[in-house]
């Protein structure tokens, strides 16, 4: 068998966790490859609203296991916290939920520096969630890290003790408050102890055996690929591999196992954070986005910035990815507008239009082509098939997916997992 990758196309909140939520049950396995607690994968079903940060969306399923891969970055408060919210859906986490040994840990001093780091870069800052992610893959790279296996060593708390000692020196150097420091540990340190009780394991093997033993996988990914480490809005990205390519190293799966690449769009764009955004609107279309689409961080609640498609970021997005099915989420966020616009290229001072995301492409200097196409003005709440869809809407759907070349095999147009239609 081979894994099934669904990653976001733009910088994050797509609706991965709908997706997978929706996708789950044709699974066996559903495996998170990269960032930690910085995500928030929203599922609605039942009326009831659940958001994620570390755990897979595959853990409402009860036939379904869920693991974190080592591509990871987990904060044992936060997992503490995300499991005792679940309390209510009696979900077995020792059967259910497997963690790799190898994903790193984020220690309650990696939130301080990047809470230090930011302050220093004033209005440059990256608009972090603060959650740690930054500084706990720097220490991974660095090769200083401490990892899931850690915590089982007699001398877990004797490596805990060097590694804060270095990031007490990093912030001192920022000047930066530690006052809060103890009270901290405290409550890292029970979060710890909560930790080895769950279910550790070498998880490159689990899903190598999975997949040689007929099971199906989906590796799921969190942020975007617009917020890759590597082809982002460098510095304005996250700091893992969001891509595919993320999901190999993140789970010890090779590449060729890897089989369909599902990538989510949403119908328009948004951002939280800072870095540029071409189509992005500040008026008032921008601000009834939002509202529409309830546009806020699901970890932070930082209001998102909203513009319209962006086609040469979705084309860039596909390539590194190797996308082969689309999936369109939020369609029904346009209802309230009378005119759609489609970026379909960027024109530069000279008066040239690309369509690539080249390094030279600097934001301030980019002015996107649109395309404007009618609306379907109209709610789409009644909409439960494919036939059913305003013909404006599946006109918007037919030039996107002959702009991007890939098949858009899902469109979802409203919360609920039963508002999601295959094409
Ligand atoms: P970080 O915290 O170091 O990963 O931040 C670096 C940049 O990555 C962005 N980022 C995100 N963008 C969209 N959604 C994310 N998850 C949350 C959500 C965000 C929230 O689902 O809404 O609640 O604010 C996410 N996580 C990281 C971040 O904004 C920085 O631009
Ligand atoms: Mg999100």
């Amino acid at each position: 068998m081979k894994m099934d990758v669904l990653l976001g196309l733009q910088w994050g909140d797509e609706g991965k966790g709908k997706v997978v939520d929706v996708l789950a049950p044709q699974y066996d396995v559903v495996a998170r490859f990269q960032g930690g607690p910085n995500a928030g994968h929203t599922l609605e079903f039942d009326g009831i609203k659940h958001v994620l940060h570390q755990i897979p969306s595959g853990i409402f399923r009860e036939n379904i296991l869920n693991i974190i891969g080592n591509g990871v970055v987990l904060d044992p408060v936060v997992l503490r916290k995300e499991i005792e919210g679940l309390h209510k859906f009696n979900i077995a986490f020792k059967k259910n939920l497997f963690i790799s040994k190898k994903a790193t840990i984020i220690i309650p001093t990696h939130k301080l520096l990047d809470a230090a780091y930011e302050k220093s870069k004033g209005d440059k800052k990256i608009g972090s969630t603060l959650k740690g992610i930054g500084p706990t893959y720097q220490d991974k790279i660095g090769r200083v890290a401490l990892r899931v296996g850690d915590i089982l060593a007699p001398d877990f708390e004797e490596k805990y003790n060097t590694l804060v000692e270095k990031h007490k020196t990093i912030l001192s150097f920022y000047d930066f408050d530690i006052s809060q420091l103890a009270e901290l540990e405290k409550t890292f340190f029970d979060a710890v102890a909560f930790f080895r009780t769950l279910n550790l394991v070498d998880s490159e093997y689990e899903v190598n055996d999975y997949l040689a033993s007929g099971k199906k996988v989906l590796a799921e990914g969190a942020q975007g690929s617009l917020l890759d480490i590597d082809f982002g809005s460098y510095p304005f990205v996250t700091s893992s591999s969001t891509m595919v390519a993320g999901a190999c190293t993140g789970l010890g799966v090779s590449p060729s196992k890897i089989g369909d690449v599902f990538g989510i769009f949403k119908a328009y764009c948004t951002r939280v954070g800072s870095g540029p955004f071409p189509t992005e609107l500040h008026d008032a279309t921008g601000e009834a986005m939002r509202k529409e689409g309830n546009e806020f961080g699901s970890t932070t609640g930082r209001p998102r910035r909203c513009g319209w498609i962006d086609l040469p970021a979705l084309k860039y997005s596909i390539m590194i990815n190797g996308v082969t099915q689309l999936f369109m989420m939020k369609a029904d966020v346009l209802n309230i507008f009378e005119e759609i616009k489609i970026c379909t290229h960027y024109e530069l001072p000279d008066g040239s239009k690309v369509d690539r995301l080249t390094y030279e492409l600097n934001d301030d200097e980019v002015k996107p082509v649109y395309k404007t196409v009618p609306g379907w003005f109209t709610s789409l709440a009644e909409v439960n098939e494919y036939e059913k869809f305003p013909k404006e809407l599946r006109d918007y759907v037919d030039f996107l997916e002959k702009e991007l070349g890939v098949p858009i095999k899902m469109v979802s147009v409203g919360p609920d997992r039963k508002q999601t239609i295959l094409r």
